[in-house]
């Protein structure tokens, strides 16, 4: 049957909009800081044209302004499964496996986003998905009273489970019913004032752990923040309390430089927000929750193994030296041991390249004279430097451990606590999931493989 789909990419940007649009009605600091980064945005590109030239080279300056990255936290292995499928129905995939309890938060990860080339440019957007570890709460009676409220959840809407297993059948979504999944599928992330347990219950569970109350004490996964691409952190970070928003004391992730490396994010504090939980006597009782939050971030440049390697160790070093307080007190002492330390890592692609501690992706310089050198992967360096093979950075699509973690803390609350350290459980997490996670150092690994190859393929066509 000729198929009248539409696509996964399509899919993913129309709800990835109606997220957005949700998340700003629900969470209005989220809107002003997506007017603040945008501002940010149009004039760091206004102001330095080389910046623009490149990412408009790389494809990156058309998705910059779509581009975010959302999280939600589920609560059992049946609800990370049907994610999974959900998520699917846009092309997203289940890449990375991140254990947040080495950090004391009690969950497992992954990120689900789209992973082909051509995917990530027309819309990268991608969820950070952890699973709540049930087993890390110690007090049995705790845990038994946990697991009941979360067995009684139905956090999917039937009309979108009918949905994701006529997609699975038909290969595809029709206009109609890809609109439809759309509505259904943003049920699932909308934000319920009335918690599902009662205030005592939601008390002791976040005693335990904050992030527990807040998995296991509302109808469903809530997104918890949504993070729009800057392309100056810095800049956000120092606006944003001219607007009323008060940011967490340091940015995650490498210090600033020259050639952005891997990943740098700050958050907002989560807003207080006015919840009901059910009383006996079929009234509600008022109280808070401190759940849902804002972050941005910046991209730089996937590292390969190696370079990941330096990368750990430099932060490893620096953390060891100073561990940021959550209240800023060593502010400066954090910032002037990330500066030092980090000079150590090359900040020019040339050198990023020359070491292989980075992935770029290789094109056909168009002026590209005929060579003797043979064209070959393994001679991409000759070619290059005989001005034959231009090489551009690959952007890191993914997450960091330890980020992650300072962004989670950020966002739990006065009372935070620490998990009990546990076995890391990729097993576990991947049974849950119903797959494998995929790599992501493979996923550039070939991007950038690929890239070279058809590069050569189009110099010899000149030749
Ligand atoms: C997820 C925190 C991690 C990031 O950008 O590293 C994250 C959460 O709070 O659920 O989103
Ligand atoms: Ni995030």
């Amino acid at each position: 049957m000729a198929s009248n789909f539409v696509s996964a990419d399509a899919i993913r940007t129309l709800f990835s909009h109606a997220m957005s649009d949700m998340y700003k009605a629900e969470v209005p600091q989220y809107g002003t800081l997506l007017e603040i980064v945008a501002r940010i945005n149009a004039a760091v590109l206004q102001e330095e044209p080389a910046l623009a030239e490149q990412l408009r080279a790389s494809d990156q300056l058309s998705r910059l302004d779509l581009e975010r990255h959302g999280a939600i936290r589920v609560g059992t292995a049946q609800e990370l499964f049907t994610i999974r499928r959900l998520f699917a129905v846009m092309g997203m995939q289940p890449v990375g496996y991140y254990d947040l309890t080495v950090a004391g938060v009690p969950v497992h990860s992954t990120a689900f986003r789209p992973v082909t080339d051509d995917a990530l440019r027309r819309n990268p957007f991608r969820v950070f998905t952890s699973l709540l570890r049930l087993e890390l709460i110690q007090d049995d009676s705790l845990r038994a009273a946990a697991e009941q409220a979360l067995s009684r959840r139905a956090i999917f809407t039937p009309a979108c489970l009918e949905l994701i297993a006529k997609w699975e059948q038909q290969g595809g979504l029709e206009q109609d019913d890809a609109q439809r999944f759309v509505d259904a599928a943003l049920e699932t992330f909308r934000w319920h004032r009335q918690a599902t347990v009662s205030g005592e219950l939601y008390k002791s569970l976040r005693a335990a752990h904050p992030l527990i109350g807040d998995i296991v004490s509302f109808k469903g996964p809530h997104i918890n923040h949504l993070t729009p691409r800057t392309l100056d952190i810095d800049r956000v970070q120092q606006a944003m309390p001219d607007h009323g928003i008060k940011p967490k004391a340091v940015i995650e992730g490498p210090a600033r430089r020259q050639c952005p490396i891997l990943l740098r994010q700050t958050s907002f504090l989560a807003l207080n927000e006015a919840v009901a939980f059910p009383a006996a006597d079929g009234r509600f009782s008022e109280g808070t929750h401190t759940a849902r939050f804002g972050e941005i971030e910046q991209r730089g440049i996937a590292l390969t193994p190696a370079g990941r390697r330096l990368y750990d160790e430099i932060l490893d070093r620096v953390r060891q030296e100073v561990q940021p307080a959550g209240d800023g007190s060593n502010k400066k002492e954090y910032l002037a041991a990330l500066d030092r330390h980090f000079l150590e890592f090359p900040d020019s692609y040339a050198e990023l390249r020359s070491r292989s501690l980075a992935f770029f992706r290789y094109g056909a310089r168009p002026d590209a004279a005929p060579t003797n050198i043979a064209l070959l992967p393994e001679n991409a360096d000759a070619l290059e430097q005989a001005g034959l093979l231009s090489f551009e950075p690959i952007i890191y699509e993914d997450f960091l451990p330890v980020s992650a973690a300072g962004i989670f803390q950020s966002n739990l609350g006065d009372e935070n606590k620490q998990a009990a350290l546990a076995q890391s459980n990729r097993q576990a997490f991947e049974a849950a999931l119903g797959a494998g996670v995929l790599d992501e150092l493979q996923l550039y690994a070939q991007a950038q493989h690929a890239s070279l190859l058809e590069a050569l393929a189009r110099l010899k066509g000149h030749g």
